[in-house]
């Protein structure tokens, strides 16, 4: 039975026929979506967030790595739809799961939307489909969370009935050099049918598909690259920690190191570590050892020194005013970047959000601006960007660069600005040796 179901899905995989659903049209999801709806395949887009689906069937994009115009082009093709109707499911033979995994307060991962998605599916799998999951996570997810609520579900036996595996995504929001089509994509199935059908289905679409011999794998190779950075980013804020009581110029270290031609790899320090990614997924492997009774020592390090940053910035912004006979309560101070990351409309986990809320708690006269971000809310504060950022920079008693976003005219702001902490490296070696400029 198993094969007859696997050569029919393959071969409505390689002819096009089958019609396939994303599952959550978010960063990861709305992109894979078009990618498809590209290649050739009749694309469904399911969200639970009736919004999205209305903007997607008006033929526009929310997402800022996916321009409007190729959503118009393929709605009014009729490649491109989406719905919040589950029910759509049935009639649909290749399904990818794009869903959030974020953390809970706790600490502890947040498979809810794992959980929401599997279960909407469920009721609506049948023979001869394709499910593949991308949300980043920890290893066994997909063997121990998914497999069995749709199995139960549907009374259907994977790798006979359907085909389920594991494919991390690796978009990086704001980057234009690689791709969603031209990332190498890493892909492992629960058995190797289903490895082989998710590989023939995504390979119709994408330039590059690695298949590895388990689901387990490729969750796990998903982890190491984020925790990779994710450890990485924390070696070099300790070294910026380091270098301060050093009274050592951790740039120029990082510079200097950055000319050995083999063997070195570049990260930066910052104010802080954020995003929905780096922060957050090497956070579900320790989780998953501590359960196997293992501590991650190094992930767990690494978040410490990561999560001290903001604080460490603040201190940095502490000084800076005091050194010039100003306290920080009552002190105009302006933040410069909320988003994670330069050149995105993202503010998930950014350290900004810490570093206002640290300088709320000190009293002073805090404002922001960032081109990207025309409002902040967090916890139990609220406010909208500065309309005009160069009078805002020369009103500011102390301005603090947090996120460095290419819009910026760094030379202006180092001419009107009274007092600059740079925690980016944004003014370059204009801010070396400044009188006006701190640097982490
Ligand atoms: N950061 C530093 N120092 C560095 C690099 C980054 O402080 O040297 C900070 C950034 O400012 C940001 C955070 O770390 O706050 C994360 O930065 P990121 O460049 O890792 O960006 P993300 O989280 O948007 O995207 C990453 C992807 N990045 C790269 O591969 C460069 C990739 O790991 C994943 O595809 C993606 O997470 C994901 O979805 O997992």
């Amino acid at each position: 039975m198993g094969e007859a179901v696997k050569a029919d899905l393959i071969r409505r995989l390689e002819d096009k026929t089958a019609v396939v659903a994303i599952m959550g049209l978010g960063y990861v999801g709305l992109p894979l979506a078009v990618v498809f709806a590209n290649a050739g395949f009749k694309v469904i887009g399911i969200d639970p967030i009736q919004e999205k689906v209305d903007i997607l069937n008006k033929g526009e994009s929310y997402i800022q790595d996916v321009p409007t115009e190729n959503v118009a082009r393929l709605v009014k093709a009729g490649m491109l739809s989406a719905t919040t109707d589950f029910a759509v499911l049935k009639d649909v033979d290749a399904v990818s799961i794009c869903v959030p995994t974020p953390l809970r307060k706790t600490g502890d991962p947040d498979l809810s939307f794992i959980v929401s998605a599997t279960e909407s599916l469920a009721p609506y799998l049948h023979h001869g489909m394709v499910v593949v999951l991308e949300s980043s996570t920890y290893p066994g997810t997909t063997r121990e969370m998914v497999l069995p609520r749709l199995e139960e579900v549907s009374g259907l036996t994977v790798c006979e009935d359907f085909f389920l595996a594991f494919s991390p995504e690796r978009v990086d929001p704001g980057r234009e050099d690689w791709t969603t089509i031209n990332t190498p994509k890493v892909l492992g199935g629960i058995s190797n049918d289903c490895t082989d059908v998710a590989a023939v289905w995504y390979s119709q679409a994408l330039e590059q598909i690695v298949p590895v011999s388990s689901a387990e794998v490729a969750e796990m190779a998903k982890l190491l690259e984020n925790t990779f950075r994710m450890i990485n980013i924390g070696m070099v804020n300790e070294l910026a920690l380091m270098c301060d009581r050093l009274d050592v110029d951790v740039w120029e270290v990082i510079d200097a190191a950055a000319t050995k031609p083999f063997g070195f790899m570049r990260f930066n320090p910052g104010p802080g570590l954020g995003g929905h990614c780096i922060p957050i997924d090497p956070l579900y492997l320790s989780w998953k050892l501590k359960s196997l009774n293992y501590t991650a020592r190094f992930i767990d390090l690494a978040s410490e020194i990561n999560t001290t940053m903001p604080r460490f910035t603040v201190g940095l912004v502490q000084n800076a005013l005091n050194d010039h006979g100003k306290p920080v309560k009552g002190s105009r101070v302006l933040v410069l970047g909320a988003a994670y990351k330069p050149n995105v409309d993202d503010v998930r986990e950014s350290p900004a959000l810490d570093v206002i809320g640290l300088l709320r708690q000190k009293g002073a006269d805090i404002a922001y601006h960032d081109p990207y971000i025309p409002h902040l809310s967090h916890d139990d504060w609220d406010m909208d960007s500065v309309p005009d950022v160069m009078r805002s920079v020369s009103e500011a008693d102390c301005v603090v660069i947090v996120t460095n976003h290419r819009d910026y005219d760094y030379d202006a702001i180092l001419e009107h600005a009274a007092l600059i902490v740079d925690t980016r490296n944004a003014l370059g070696r204009k801010g070396l040796n400044h009188p006006k400029v701190v640097r982490l």
